[in-house]
């Protein structure tokens, strides 16, 4: 029997009774990746990974940045988990590289 019939129940006689499958394809698992506050980063620079690394305007890295002050956290934008994985990878060791404890991290969406 071919992949996309499975077998459903009798029919007329001949004991085969066939419908088309569903599609299997399921959408994958979204993820957060979220900027944590912290006392030491400088706004600007915050700024400048939402500009660099999330395709934000200025305006909007500016709101991004001032809810995370003042909210604690804040979302940068929702990717699949290796794109997600990856933003983290990047922003971690662009903070790391200028010396900011500048935290991202992820959780499902
Ligand atoms: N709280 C920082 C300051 O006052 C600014 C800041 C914003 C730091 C967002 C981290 O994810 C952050 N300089």
């Amino acid at each position: 029997m071919s992949d996309d019939k499975k077998l459903i129940g009798n029919d007329d006689g001949d004991g085969l009774a066939l419908q088309e499958a569903k599609p299997k394809l399921k959408k994958p698992p979204l993820f957060k990746v979220l900027l944590l506050n912290d006392d030491y980063t400088p706004m600007e620079f915050v700024i400048k990974v939402l500009l660099s690394y999330f395709g934000m305007n200025e305006e909007k890295a500016t709101q991004v940045m001032l809810h995370v002050h003042t909210r604690g956290q804040g979302v940068c934008g929702v990717f699949t988990r290796d794109i997600a994985e990856t933003k983290i990878v990047q922003v971690s060791e662009f903070a790391r590289e200028n010396e900011h404890p500048l935290k991202c991290v992820m959780e499902e969406a």
